[in-house]
């Protein structure tokens, strides 16, 4: 007897007793800005908060909202103490059923994040108080997340008169705004660690809209493999920080870990191991897995580099060679990374199974953009392939620059025209990669605006780019003097570090504004102009994996891509100084819910939020 009641005896002292094991320490604001610890002793009169709850809205700006608001932000001072089983999440319930379902994700996904923060059981009733959410869509049947899709909300918070409701009023114009307004709402509630408890602002007032279309991270999963937990752990990033592409970079010369519709050869001479495919259904379900999220896959099928093994069964099934170079030797006379190869682009076998792949993934991957790839084509490698240059002698191509640039001209436009062919969506958008074709003595000769938008990873200061806007092109900045997140590690062929070292760190990504990088070659009015007509659509970091696989990822998306996040949803006029503590509580958030975020500082500056400031330039 003694035994069996000593564990509920334990257990009524921890709960009865959570004042008496309260810290010596507590939270004040300071100037409606930091928070800052003090001694519950030099409070004589009570008023601290723990951590969390003092980051809800001490900051009357913004509190810790993560991406910025872009419209009205209105915090009240209070919060009410609450349960996650008190919530109730209506509005949608006669919603066609594609809608519904989405919404009915979105809640399970925003409970789910309560229940982690303070798990069912030991309640105690003083707090047993209500918090009613509706969400609402006033377009109840758009469930396709595309380039023109509207991802505003409102989102109002307020308090009954007895103070034992908190209603959330989310109002949207598609599904895909409400779930943001779910994301705001989210980070508007913090665990109680004094109480036990959670606790909500219960009155606010936010109207929000993202400022740029695509808010990306791009992922590269052939030259390592990437299993498909760690690709949605990539996604649940994304949905946190309100970016809604995830750019899925499926094969490459490495690598075809895709498999497509009735041709299981890409897979089973270009899969890494037969573990190591992402089958038709696996696709799908990322698909399934991101919509919920308002995260859409802008999948990449690159040509004709950028493609070797996986292709190398032509000849025996009487197609010819469908790649040039395939692992050649030494490889850097070849391509820039081995193991080389090409397609064969003056193989018609290679148009008709590019046909086949991009019906295969549309039939997955079905919306108004893909990527075509089309960088870093090596042309010495066709300009040593004996298929290739007879080809051009018959057919009256110069092997110089020209020549080549309007071969690449050619097979572009051909897989175009397999695109369009394979899509649902006639209106579909071709993303390629800056490469020999777009520069400026050759992008409006080849590449309709209409029918391309361009990803540019050249430099920031690289004079194409404000050319490529001026000309009516879609541009997604990806700068690799920026917003490459591989840079900065060891080489990996020969010594020294990898081309774009150094590591781009999270200020540099935070303030990479492509409105002002345009702006700054030509004018602020001309700049307003591009984000408003869409040729400044939007910017993507991009991981490219050499370096990385499912054990090291996570710390080298997060929290940077956070910094791109809010840059792109906001685009504030301040820089990352402004921003540095609501990235600081961001990151923890993201951590709290399973995200293997870098850690930024040392614990002590979250606590004293404005003593971590750097020493003052030099001279001033
Ligand atoms: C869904 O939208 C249609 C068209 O706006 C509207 O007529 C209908 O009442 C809406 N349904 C619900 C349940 O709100
Ligand atoms: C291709 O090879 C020919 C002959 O060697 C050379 O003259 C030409 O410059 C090369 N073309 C390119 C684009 O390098
Ligand atoms: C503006 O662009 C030029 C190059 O065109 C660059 O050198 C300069 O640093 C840019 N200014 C700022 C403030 O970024
Ligand atoms: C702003 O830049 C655009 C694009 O280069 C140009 O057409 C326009 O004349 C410029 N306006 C001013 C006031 O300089
Ligand atoms: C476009 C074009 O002229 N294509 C020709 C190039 O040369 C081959 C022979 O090698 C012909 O079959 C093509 O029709």
């Amino acid at each position: 007897m003694y035994h069996s009641q000593f564990p509920i005896f334990l257990l009524l002292v921890v709960v009865g007793g959570g004042q008496a094991q309260t810290s010596v320490w507590t939270y004040t604001c300071l100037n409606e800005k930091h928070c800052q610890r003090v001694a519950v002793a030099d409070l004589p009169g009570g008023g601290g908060v723990p951590l969390d709850v003092c980051k809800l809205n001490c900051n009357k700006a913004h509190g810790s909202l993560f991406p910025l608001p872009t419209g009205q932000v209105t915090l009240g001072p209070n919060t009410t103490p609450f349960y996650p089983g008190y919530v109730t999440l209506s509005g949608y319930d006669a919603y066609p059923i594609a809608v519904r379902e989405l919404f009915r994700a979105a809640a399970g996904i925003f409970t789910g994040h309560l229940n982690k923060m303070r798990p069912p059981g030991g309640e105690n009733p003083i707090y047993w108080n209500r918090v009613d959410i509706r969400a609402t869509a006033s377009d109840n049947s758009t469930s396709m997340l595309t380039l023109g899709t509207d991802e505003s909300y409102t989102l109002a918070l307020t308090v009954s008169a007895d103070g034992k409701t908190v209603t959330a009023d989310i109002s949207a114009v598609t599904f895909f705004g409400a779930r943001h307004g779910l994301e705001t709402l989210s980070q508007l509630i913090a665990y109680d660690e004094d109480l036990d408890v959670l606790q909500i602002v219960n009155t606010a007032n936010i109207v929000d809209k993202p400022v740029y279309l695509y808010r990306g991270l791009g992922l590269d999963t052939s030259r390592n493999f990437f299993s498909l937990d760690s690709i949605k752990k990539v996604i649940d990033g994304l949905s946190y920080n309100k970016m809604n592409i995830f750019h899925w970079l499926i094969s490459n010369s490495q690598s075809f870990p895709m498999e497509v519709a009735g041709r299981p050869q890409f897979t089973a001479y270009g899969a890494y191991s037969k573990n190591k495919i992402y089958s038709l259904a696996n696709m799908r379900e990322i698909v399934a897995y991101a919509k919920p999220r308002g995260v859409k896959i802008v999948p990449e099928f690159n040509g004709p580099s950028h493609a070797g093994f996986g292709w190398e069964w032509g000849p025996s099934a009487g197609m010819g060679n469908l790649v040039v170079c395939l692992n050649a030797d030494p490889w850097y006379d070849y391509c820039l990374e081995p193991p080389c190869g090409q397609l064969n682009i003056v193989n018609n076998y290679v148009y008709e199974l590019l046909g086949e792949i991009y019906t295969s993934m549309l039939g997955i991957f079905d919306n108004d953009l893909f990527h075509m790839g089309g960088d870093e084509v090596h042309m010495n490698c066709y300009n040593t392939t004996k298929e290739i240059t007879d080809w051009m002698a018959e057919n009256g191509t110069s092997t110089d620059m020209d020549g080549f640039v309007s071969l690449l001209g050619s097979f572009t436009s051909k897989a175009h025209d397999k695109l369009v062919a394979a899509s649902s969506n006639k209106d579909i958008t071709g993303i390629l990669w800056t490469s020999e074709l777009t520069h400026r003595e050759y992008i409006s000769q080849y590449l309709d605006p209409t029918k391309y938008a361009i990803q540019i990873w050249t430099e920031t200061f690289h004079a194409d780019t404000p050319a490529m806007i001026n000309d009516g092109y879609r541009v997604i900045f990806s700068n690799y003097d920026a917003l490459y997140l591989d840079c900065g590690l060891s080489a990996w062929v020969g010594t020294g570090h990898t081309w774009c070292s150094p590591y781009k760190e999270w200020q540099l990504i935070y303030d990479h504004s492509p409105h002002f990088i345009y702006a700054n070659a030509t004018n602020s009015t001309a700049a307003d102009e591009a984000l408003a007509d869409g040729r400044l659509l939007g910017g993507e970091a991009v991981l490219w994996v050499e370096q990385a696989d499912d054990q090291a990822y996570e710390s080298r998306l997060w929290p940077r891509g956070a910094a791109l996040g809010e840059r792109l949803w906001s685009d504030p006029m301040t820089g990352w100084a402004d921003a540095e503590h609501r990235m600081v509580t961001n990151r923890g958030r993201m951590v709290a819910r399973g995200i293997r975020a870098d850690q930024m500082q040392p614990e002590y500056c979250s606590m004293y939020q404005n003593k971590c400031y750097g020493p003052p330039p030099p001279g001033k």
